[in-house]
C-alpha cells in the first residue's frame, strides 16, 4: 500500500478551502493508502497566539477532522508535538536546507508582509514540514495548491540528503486535487480563503449555520461584466463560485458555467450545494464535541502508532549522517 501523509495547522476553525483542497481527499485516501494525518501544532507556534490557545484549538481541529470522516480505525490521526522525532529531524533538515531556498517561499513572504516582528520559526518551518513528511516514508502528500512549493522543497531537501549521506528518505509527490485546489475568499476573490483572514464574511467555516452560509454566498463579490464564464484571471469572483459549485457537486467548473447566465442563481446554487456538503459534517461535529475523552484516546493511539514509524526513520537518518549512537 502506498503511504500518505498530510498535516493541518490548528490556527483557527477549518474552512471550505481546507475541506475541498485537502481534508476531503484525506478521507478518500484512508481506504486507498496507509494514511497518516497530523495536527501540526508546532507549526501554529510560528505566528503569535494567546497563551493556552493552541491546546484547545488542537483538540477542536482533531474533533472536526473526525467529524469530516477521518476514522482512527482506517488512518493514523495524531498531534505533531506528541511525536518528538518531528523536532529532531526538523533540526537535522534545517541544517540541510539553504537560507536562499527558505527565502524564496511564497508563504513566508505573504505571512511576514507588514508584520512588525516575524519569528525565526516562520522562516524555517518548511524544514520542519519536510521532516513531518519524510519521517513516514511518504509516497504522496494530499494538499491544496498553496502547499505545492513546500512539497517541492521537501523533495529537494530529501534528494540532497540522500545524495550526501546515502539512500535514506523516500521522495514524496504532492497530490493536488483537480477541483477545489484553491478556494478563494468570497469577499476578496484574488486571495485564497484562509483561517487567518481579517474578515469573516469571505470565509465559509465548516460549522457555519446554513443561513449564514447562504448569506455569505449571496454577498459574494463578483464583477460588473454580466456574463458567467470560467476565467479566473478576468472573472475571479464568478470563477471561484463555479469552482466551489463544481467541486461540491463533482463537476468541472467550465461545464457548470454553461448552465448559468446570471450571477444570482449561481450564488444561490453554490450556497445550497455547500450547505448540503456541510450538513453531515455538522451533525457528526455535535456528536464528537460531546465526547472529548474519545477524541483524546484516538489521538493517543495515533501518536503511539506514528512514533513507531517515525523512530525508525529518524534512527536511519541519524545513522547515515554518522551521529554517535546512545547505545
Ligand atoms: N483556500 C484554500 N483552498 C484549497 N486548499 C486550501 N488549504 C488551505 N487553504 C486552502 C489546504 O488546507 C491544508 C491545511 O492547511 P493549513 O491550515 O495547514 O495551512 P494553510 O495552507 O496556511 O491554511 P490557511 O487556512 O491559510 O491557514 P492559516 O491562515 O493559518 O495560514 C493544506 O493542504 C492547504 O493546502
Amino acid at each position: 500500500m502506498p503511504r500518505v501523509f498530510s498535516g493541518i495547522q490548528p490556527t483557527g476553525s477549518l474552512h471550505l478551502g481546507n475541506l475541498l483542497g485537502a481534508v476531503r481527499n484525506w478521507v478518500h485516501e484512508q481506504d486507498q493508502a496507509d494514511s497518516f494525518y497530523c495536527v501540526v501544532d508546532l507549526h501554529a507556534l510560528t505566528v503569535p497566539a494567546a497563551p493556552g490557545a493552541v491546546g484547545s484549538q488542537t483538540l477542536e481541529l482533531a474533533t472536526t477532522l473526525l467529524a469530516c470522516g477521518l476514522d482512527p480505525a482506517r488512518c493514523t490521526l495524531f498531534v505533531q508535538s506528541h511525536v518528538p522525532q518531528h523536532t529532531s529531524l526538523g533540526w537535522i533538515l534545517q541544517c540541510t536546507t539553504g537560507f536562499g531556498e527558505l527565502r524564496r517561499m511564497t508563504q513566508f513572504k505573504e505571512k511576514s508582509l507588514g508584520q512588525d516582528s516575524v519569528s525565526a520559526g516562520l522562516f524555517t518551518y518548511p524544514a520542519l514540514q519536510a521532516a513531518d513528511i519524510l519521517l513516514y516514508d511518504t509516497d504522496s502528500v494530499p494538499v491544496g495548491e498553496d502547499q505545492r512549493q513546500h512539497i517541492e522543497l521537501t523533495r529537494d531537501v530529501a534528494e540532497r540528503f540522500n545524495s550526501r549521506y546515502g539512500e535514506t528518505f523516500v521522495i514524496p509527490q504532492a497530490a493536488v486535487p483537480t477541483a477545489g485546489a484553491r478556494v478563494m475568499d468570497l469577499q476578496e476573490p484574488d486571495r485564497k480563503m484562509s483561517k487567518s483572514s481579517s474578515t469573516d464574511a469571505g470565509i465559509v467555516g465548516l460549522d457555519d449555520p446554513p443561513e449564514s452560509v447562504v448569506k455569505k454566498f449571496k454577498r459574494a463579490v463578483t464583477d460588473s461584466l454580466g456574463e458567467v464564464r470560467y476565467d479566473p484571471d478576468a472573472q475571479p469572483g464568478v470563477s471561484n463560485l463555479l469552482s466551489i459549485l463544481g467541486a461540491a457537486t463533482n463537476r468541472a467548473p467550465e461545464s457548470v458555467a454553461a448552465e448559468y447566465t446570471m450571477y444570482g442563481p449561481l450564488k444561490s446554487d453554490a450556497g445550497e450545494a455547500v450547505v448540503e456538503l456541510l450538513r453531515p459534517i455538522q451533525s457528526q461535529l455535535a456528536e464528537f464535541r460531546s465526547d472529548p475523552a474519545a477524541v483524546a484516546v484516538a489521538l493517543r493511539t495515533g501518536a503511539d502508532k506514528a512514533e513507531s514509524v517515525a523512530a525508525e526513520v529518524l534512527e536511519r537518518a541519524e545513522r547515515h549522517i554518522g551521529l554517535l549512537p546512545r547505545r
